[in-house]
C-alpha cells in the first residue's frame, strides 16, 4: 500500500479539506497533526524516505521520543492539501531526546513542517500523558466566530466556557472540561507553545485571542467535531449578542447540574457561578 492509500493519511486529508470547506483556513492559516500508531508506522516503513538531517524542534518533548507524526507543511494552503498532498503534508520522526525531528515523507517540493510545530508537539506530549496515550490529533484553525468573541468577551476560561455551554445543550456534553483562553501572543514559537500546553493539561480546547483555536482529540472525527461544536456555539452567541444585549432566558446553573447528573458529566462548579 502506498502512503497515500493508508486510512490515516486519507482521513487526515479529508479532515483538512472539511476544515477548508468551513472557511477556517484562509491562505496558509491553520495546521493539523496526527501521532501515528506503531502499527501504522510499521505498515509504511518500507515506503519512507531514507533518513535525512535532524532539525531542532525549538521545544523539548522527551515524552514523544521516537514517535512519528503526520503534519501539515509550513506556509502550505489547506485548500491544496486534497489537490496535492505530497507537496503540502509530511511525515516526521522525533529523535530519542525529543529535541529534534527529521522529515521521512512528503513536502516533495521542499519546505518544513508547520510553523506551529512547537505548540503541536508540546500539546501532543501533554495529551499523550493525560489521556494515557488515547489522544492522537491536534488541530489549529482560524475559526471566525471564536476569534470575533475574543474582542468582546473577557479573556477568561470561566466566561468563555460558561457562555459557550449556554448556547447549545450539547456543548457541556461535548466539552465538559470547558475551554481555556490565552491573551494575544506572538504565534509560532516556544512561549505560546508553553502557555497552550498548560491549558491542554485541563482542557481539550485552547483559544488564542484574536487568532484562533487549538483542539485535541482521540481521532479525526472527535477532534473535528469538537472544533465544529465550539465554533457553532460561538456563532450562536454572536447572533444572540447581535439581536439584544440581554438574554431573556437561558440554561441555568441548576440546569447544568441536572444535565451533569443525568449524563454522568463532571462539570466543575468553577463554571457554575451565575445562580
Ligand atoms: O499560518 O495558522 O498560526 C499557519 C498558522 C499560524
Ligand atoms: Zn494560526
Amino acid at each position: 500500500m502506498t502512503i497515500l492509500e493508508t486510512k490515516f493519511v486519507k482521513d487526515f486529508i479529508r479532515m483538512a479539506d472539511d476544515g477548508f470547506a468551513q472557511g477556517w483556513h484562509e491562505r496558509n492559516g491553520g495546521n493539523l497533526s496526527y501521532r501515528i500508531k506503531p502499527e501504522e508506522v510499521a505498515a509504511i516503513q518500507s515506503r519512507l524516505n531514507a533518513p535525512g538531517d535532524w532539525t531542532l524542534i525549538g521545544a523539548s518533548v522527551p515524552g514523544l521520543a521516537g514517535e512519528y507524526f503526520l503534519v501539515t507543511g509550513g506556509g502550505k494552503y489547506f485548500r491544496n492539501i486534497i489537490v496535492d498532498p505530497e507537496v503540502c503534508i509530511t511525515i516526521i520522526q522525533i529523535d530519542e531526546t525529543g529535541e529534534k525531528y527529521r522529515i521521512r515523507w512528503g513536502l516533495v517540493e521542499g519546505g518544513n513542517p508547520t510553523s506551529e510545530l512547537p505548540t503541536h508537539l508540546m500539546n501532543h506530549e501533554v495529551k499523550k500523558r493525560v489521556s494515557n496515550g488515547k489522544h492522537r490529533v491536534i488541530y489549529h484553525a482560524h475559526t471566525t466566530n471564536i476569534i470575533a468573541l475574543t474582542f468582546v468577551l473577557p479573556l477568561s476560561d470561566e466566561v468563555f466556557t460558561r457562555e459557550l455551554w449556554e448556547m447549545a445543550t450539547e456543548c457541556p456534553v461535548v466539552f465538559p472540561a470547558g475551554v481555556g483562553v490565552i491573551g494575544w501572543m506572538v504565534p509560532g514559537g516556544r512561549e505560546i507553545a508553553i502557555e497552550t500546553s498548560k491549558l491542554m493539561e485541563i482542557y481539550d480546547v485552547a483559544i488564542w485571542a484574536h487568532h484562533g483555536m487549538f483542539c485535541s482529540g482521540e481521532n479525526f472525527d472527535l477532534t473535528f467535531g469538537l472544533m465544529h461544536t465550539v465554533e457553532k456555539s460561538a456563532e450562536i452567541l454572536i447572533k444572540v449578542l447581535s439581536m439584544r444585549s440581554e438574554k431573556r432566558q437561558t440554561i441555568s446553573d441548576n440546569d447544568f447540574r441536572k444535565l451533569a447528573r443525568d449524563f454522568h458529566l463532571n462539570l466543575s462548579e468553577q463554571f457554575l457561578y451565575k445562580k
